[in-house]
């Protein structure tokens, strides 16, 4: 077995990556024998599969609770920092395919970044999805600020109809939560983050307020069910990586995933990085959809993208909706978060896991891109 896990280990290394801290750079740099024609990678999945079912077979408990089928909509907090990325819009845009398809409640779309259009962003899409009412939250004070660099951000708000135009107009983040937290039943919320983890620590270390007499931690402990996290990277890159979502607010992640008291599902870097998503719905016949104009916008302006957008963010929202068993498996442990946004992995910690790719990728792009697909009912 100990000469196994050292083959494994050195193959694995053969398909390092390089480490850059930029996602959408390292992503362009990535050096894995990539079939463009397959779009797989098919040694380091068979070697990730193994290493993951015969060194940390996948916890039954957890497994138990993703494979419920439940018929009551997940109530749902999404927080995001959409803007320097635009698989956000490919997230936001799954979850309210998933809520029109009574999959889940969203109860809040809450921005870890405050560039000056990131509310009207999020005021855009809820009301292009018929959603116009769900809350709006901004963080206020210390905060990552990062327009989008392709301008799409600027195109939709001018285009697309929306009530809130500047971020004063939309809530404090923080109120936000523990208001919404406060109000709902006990241990039944999921929030998933494809941002920073800003909102996360502010919360966590937030005083008894007007919405609750409860700490942030004890608040976050009654309410919250589930924390599922595009964040960090837990391939053989791990601990030498530094991950956008942890690093542009590392002190936020430390302070987060040292303090968090829920199980919390990770969907590191390497799960997003091999799935392509965005051209069907870039190359559709839809007209005023700001998905379609954002994509139709943004890919060619990468040549990295001709065959569509990592999916960063869209496999989080899918796994926080719908359970990780269909799509990924999963490595139990903690995550170890380090301050200078890199991070390792305690294998005999017991409330984390992370995502390992599992259905084939050409089967999840399409899982992907058909939610993607999604117009709203017109009224
Ligand atoms: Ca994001």
């Amino acid at each position: 077995m100990k000469k196994k896990i050292i083959t494994l280990f050195f193959l694995i290394c053969v398909f390092g990556h390089t480490q850059i801290w930029d996602k959408a750079k390292a992503a362009n740099q990535t050096n894995l024998p990539f079939d463009t024609r397959q779009k797989k990678y098919p040694e380091e999945q068979t070697l990730l599969h193994q290493y993951q079912t015969e060194e940390t077979p996948i916890n039954t408990q957890m497994n138990a609770v993703a494979t419920t089928k439940s018929k009551q909509p997940v109530p749902i907090i999404f927080d995001t920092d959409i803007g320097p990325d635009y698989d956000d819009i490919g997230a936001i845009t799954i979850l309210h395919a998933m809520a029109d398809n009574n999959e889940c409640k969203i109860l809040a779309t809450i921005a870890s970044n405050k560039h000056k259009r990131i509310a009207a962003v999020l005021d855009v899409m809820n009301t292009y999805f018929n959603r116009p009412e769900i809350p709006v939250g901004i963080v206020r004070g210390n905060a990552v600020d990062m327009e989008a660099p392709q301008k799409w951000d600027s195109l939709i708000v001018e285009k697309y109809p929306h009530d809130l135009k500047s971020n004063e107009q939309a809530e404090d983040a923080l109120k936000l939560y523990r208001k919404t937290l406060a109000a709902q039943p006990d241990k039944s919320v999921t929030i998933v983050t494809v941002g920073f983890l800003t909102n996360m620590a502010n919360l966590l270390q937030s005083k008894p307020d007007k919405f609750s007499p409860l700490s942030g931690k004890e608040l976050v402990k009654k309410k919250v069910k589930l924390l599922v996290s595009m964040a960090g990277r837990f391939d053989e890159e791990m601990g030498k990586f530094q991950e956008f979502n942890v690093v542009k607010d590392s002190a936020a992640s430390v302070t987060t995933f040292n303090k968090w008291p829920t199980t919390i599902i990770f969907s590191g870097f390497e799960i997003g990085v091999k799935i392509l998503t965005g051209l069907p719905v870039a190359n559709s016949n839809f007209t005023g959809s700001p998905v379609k104009d954002v994509f139709q916008m943004s890919i060619p302006l990468d040549p990295n993208d001709k065959n569509g957008r990592m999916s960063w963010d869209e496999t989080a929202v899918l796994v926080a909706v719908r359970g990780y068993e269909k799509y990924f498996d999963v490595v139990k442990g903690k995550i170890i978060s380090n301050i200078n946004g890199s991070n390792g992995w305690d294998r005999n910690g017991k409330r984390d896991y992370y995502l390992v790719q599992k259905m084939p990728l050409l089967e999840i792009e399409k899982v992907l891109n058909d939610l993607m697909m999604h117009q709203p009912e017109k009224k």
